[in-house]
């Protein structure tokens, strides 16, 4: 190999997309506010605990950018939205954690901004896997993201106190309810059972059991927390922090592994 065929491919790999995509993403995702993160505790476990996740999101992200190169074409949309969950969400790790560390309070602003768009893509996600499989309908699609803001925009609503307490709940219980009737036993739910293949099904079905049980560690604090006054800000924090990493970032890692899967099969197939 000569020289300048070497540095060209050299070349290539630096000035990739990818890796210009994922650094301008990390430069802005670093850049709130380091002087705030200076006032961070050896004993503030709760904020290391944002720390520790939005560097969990930050790397998880990196990853499914980067794995996009390694799936067939009608995967990486999957992935693309995978990393972009777990970006939207570090950013606002950023934040949270500043409003944690500076006042000690929840920071229940920019958890909302983060769910009122990470959970709709994620919600998006059961539509895709469906659809790379040939098995979606517009319809899942449209049900699934009105579930979502019938679930967040009414318990926002309530913590930010302009509707009573205990109907944004019920109203975010309802919505909750019709994204799990979707996906368990609607028309999503049917064709997944159907039409697809062992790791679509293993990933779609370890996907809503995600959306059941690590889901529901929400709705119980905002009961204990903001209902019943029983949890501490410190336990909701940390609860919370802890969930997002299962619900956002292994819900992703499932989803890498049905792309992977299924562009493994059909490069062998041809
Ligand atoms: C990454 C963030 C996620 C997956 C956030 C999920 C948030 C919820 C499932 C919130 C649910 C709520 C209800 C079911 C009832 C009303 C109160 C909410 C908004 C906390």
């Amino acid at each position: 190999m000569s020289l300048i065929t070497r540095f060209s491919s050299l070349q290539k790999i630096f000035v990739s997309k990818h890796l210009f995509m994922i650094s301008s993403l990390l430069f802005i995702a670093l850049m709130p506010s380091k002087a705030l993160a200076a006032n961070l505790q050896p004993d503030d476990f709760v904020g290391i605990s944002f720390w520790l996740i939005s560097m969990a999101l930050m790397a998880a992200t990196v990853f499914f950018l980067w794995e996009t190169q390694s799936v067939t074409a009608k995967w990486k949309t999957s992935l693309v939205v995978s990393a972009l969950v777990t970006f939207i969400a570090a950013v606002h790790y950023f934040y949270m954690r500043d409003v944690w560390v500076q006042t000690g309070t929840s920071p229940t602003v920019f958890r909302y901004i983060d769910w009122l768009l990470t959970v709709p893509l994620l919600m998006i996600e059961f539509y895709l896997i469906l659809r790379a499989i040939g098995a979606a309908s517009a319809g899942i699609f449209w049900r699934l993201l009105i579930g979502t803001l019938v679930m967040l925009i009414p318990g926002y609503l309530a913590e930010a106190g302009y509707i009573n307490i205990t109907i944004g709940f019920v109203i975010g219980m309802l919505g909750w309810a019709y994204i799990l009737w979707e996906i368990f036993a609607g028309e999503a739910g049917k064709a997944a059972k159907n039409k697809a293949s062992d790791a679509v099904k293993y990933a779609y079905n370890a996907m809503r059991w995600i959306v059941t049980i690590g889901w529901s560690i929400y709705p119980i604090g905002y009961v204990l927390g903001y209902m019943l006054g029983a949890a501490s800000p410190e336990a909701l924090n940390i609860v919370y922090n802890l969930a997002d990493l299962v619900n956002k970032v292994a819900f992703g890692l499932l989803i890498w592994y049905a792309a992977t899967s299924e562009s493994d099969k059909e490069r062998t197939m041809n």
